[in-house]
């Protein structure tokens, strides 16, 4: 069920008109339940479901009202140079949509419902017995699949890595966000938007979800038990709304245990009701998970040794933590708290904090960032940012580069102003690595890809996107709506291939680009007309090691 549906059943079916005082703006409950879906598809990701703020800033109606309807409009319809798209103008929003979210900005927002382990288990559904599943692999080529997400349909593609074709595409969760495998790569683990977890067997001829659930209304991550004593075991999905940490069994994705992160902010010990999960790692040598608490600024060691009784080890860092990924030990962290500026480093053996490095740019956002063995500096970490236009490089070996270690090392600058970059990737047998601005306002740099020498860590080369793979398509308002450039990177098991994919609009498909990682040759176009909205992709061997 759509999450409008959920609150108006349980926080707007008796409201009827809803009304504010100062502004006297009235909304129906059509109206009500209509800009709500809209601002949980559109809007809560960035400024929070209680929309508190976070990678974009607070919309509380009393501030909103002081800016007006028409400040408002003008903002949703032209996007701002923070990284807020141009929902009018793009034509994801209608000019009434967008009139209708100026208006319930100034409105008090209902309150998000919330979520028992009884509520999940209605959603529960082992599709496929464990029983019943292969006992072997069905197909040659499963640990060079990549499993590509298809957002706006909300859809998985299952794409071979040796062949290029597309072997499966499986129904998920609502504008689905990412995938992880578990430790032996046998099952893709899925997450939507709308909190719908499910897991799909590579070892299927033809692969298909085996299980799914509804964890929660709002999620953005799922991850897996990776210590070898409980290798694919539990699986472990992060939520948004309600704000908490749901463990499953890995096979069947059965729930097990619900916690609240709902908590007090590390530095001023404020309570904070949203304190949403965002990026979660495995790690590799411990029992744990390493895990975002954006809101409050914490990283929590979560021991899942005694699964109902797990340990908690909460970790200050800084606020509004987002993404982040291993250095090249997997020992560290390296962790952006975007609204800060902030990239913080967790040292998961000892259990703390190491540094809080201010990033020297605009909002980092790294993925999961890339790690280069450096001939000068040693192991350094990489992250690019969405509001400037640097790519950062941080030490992370303090034993054999203390010099170095928890510094910015080089800082390299992509080309033209602005920033726009959301992923930066690499892989140890390739010598460059790839960042993309698929959010950059301007049509020339938002369709390159810039590939940067891992040696001198300098931009040598801009790969521009032909035209005929960025189709237009048609918006519902008649306009004709460009397909943004690439996005994200992913390397076939090897390194020798980094594949990209165009994002498109949902009402045509857009294809999947396959470059050679030495010769930067454009090698293969994936063209199916069943890849709407390719997004994220996620090879199974790079996925299971963490290797970028
Ligand atoms: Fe993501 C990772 C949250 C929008 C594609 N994104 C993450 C992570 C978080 C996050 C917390 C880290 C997960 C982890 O590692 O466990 N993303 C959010 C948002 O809150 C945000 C900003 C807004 C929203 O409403 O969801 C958002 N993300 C997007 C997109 O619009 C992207 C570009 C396209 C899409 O398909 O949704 C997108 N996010 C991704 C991808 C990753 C990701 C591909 C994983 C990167 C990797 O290489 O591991």
């Amino acid at each position: 069920m759509k999450l409008s549906k959920v609150l108006s059943i349980a926080a707007i079916a008796c409201l009827g008109l809803v009304s504010t005082a100062a502004a006297e703006i009235k909304l129906s409950k059509a109206q009500m339940d209509e800009a709500t879906e809209v601002y949980f598809d559109r809007c809560a990701g960035c400024h929070g479901m209680l929309r508190k703020g976070a990678l974009g800033p607070n919309l509380e109606p009393e501030k909103m009202k002081g800016m007006g309807t028409d400040t408002l409009k003008y903002i949703i319809h032209e996007g701002t140079p923070g990284g807020m798209p141009e929902w009018g103008k793009s034509g994801e929003l209608s000019a009434a949509q967008t009139d209708l979210m100026a208006k319930y900005l100034q409105v008090e927002a209902p309150q998000p419902p919330e979520k028992s382990l009884a509520d999940m288990k209605k959603s529960h559904k082992v599709l496929i017995p464990v029983k019943d599943r292969p006992k072997a692999p069905e197909a040659k080529n499963w640990k060079d699949y990549f499993a590509v997400i298809l957002r706006d349909v909300g859809q998985i593609a299952i794409v071979d890595g040796v062949t290029k074709d597309v072997v499966s595409v499986v129904p998920s969760g609502f504008a689905t966000h990412i995938t992880r495998t578990g430790a032996s790569g046998r099952y893709m683990y899925v997450i939507g938007r709308d909190g719908k977890a499910s897991m799909i067997d590579l070892w299927m001829k033809v692969p298909k979800n085996v299980a799914e659930i509804r964890t929660c209304n709002d999620a953005r991550a799922i991850d897996t038990s990776k210590h070898k004593d409980y290798l694919d075991k539990y699986a472990v999905v992060g939520c948004y709304w309600p704000p908490s940490i749901v463990t499953l069994d890995a096979d069947t994705l059965d729930p097990l245990k619900i916690v609240s992160t709902a908590s007090y902010t590390y530095d001023e010990n404020v309570y904070t009701r949203e304190a949403r999960v965002a990026a979660i790692i495995a790690s590799h040598d411990k029992p744990e998970w390493v895990i975002n608490i954006k809101e409050t600024g914490q990283v929590w060691l979560y021991d899942y040794s005694n699964i109902k009784n797990p340990k908690i080890t909460m970790v200050e860092a800084e606020r509004f933590l987002h993404d982040g990924g291993w250095d090249l030990s997997k020992r560290y962290f390296m962790t952006a708290a975007n609204a800060r500026n902030v990239i913080s480093v967790i040292d998961t053996k000892e259990g703390k904090l190491v540094a809080n490095i201010p990033s020297e740019g605009n909002k980092p956002h790294p993925g999961r960032g890339v790690n280069v063995d450096h001939p000068k500096y040693g192991p350094i970490w990489g992250s690019g940012h969405i509001g400037s236009n640097d790519i950062i490089f941080i030490g992370t070996d303090p034993v054999n580069h203390p010099k170095n270690a928890w510094k910015i090392v080089k800082k390299t600058k992509l080309p033209g102003d602005g920033g726009g970059n959301l992923f930066v990737k690499g892989h140890p047998n390739s010598p460059y690595i790839f960042a993309d601005r698929p959010v950059h306002p301007d049509r020339k740099l938002q369709t390159q890809i810039y590939v940067i020498d891992k040696n001198t860590l300098e931009v040598v080369k801009t790969l521009p996107i032909d035209e005929k793979y960025l189709k237009p398509a048609k918006a519902p308002n008649g306009k004709e709506v460009q397909a943004r450039g690439p996005v994200h990177f992913e390397f076939n098991a090897d390194g020798s291939e980094v594949w990209t994919s165009i994002w498109g609009n949902k009402l045509a498909a857009s294809p999947i680009l396959v470059y050679d990682s030495k010769t930067l040759k454009l090698k293969k176009v994936i063209d199916d007309k069943r890849l709407i909205t390719p997004t994220g992709k996620f090879n199974v061997t790079n996925t299971m090691n963490d290797t970028y």
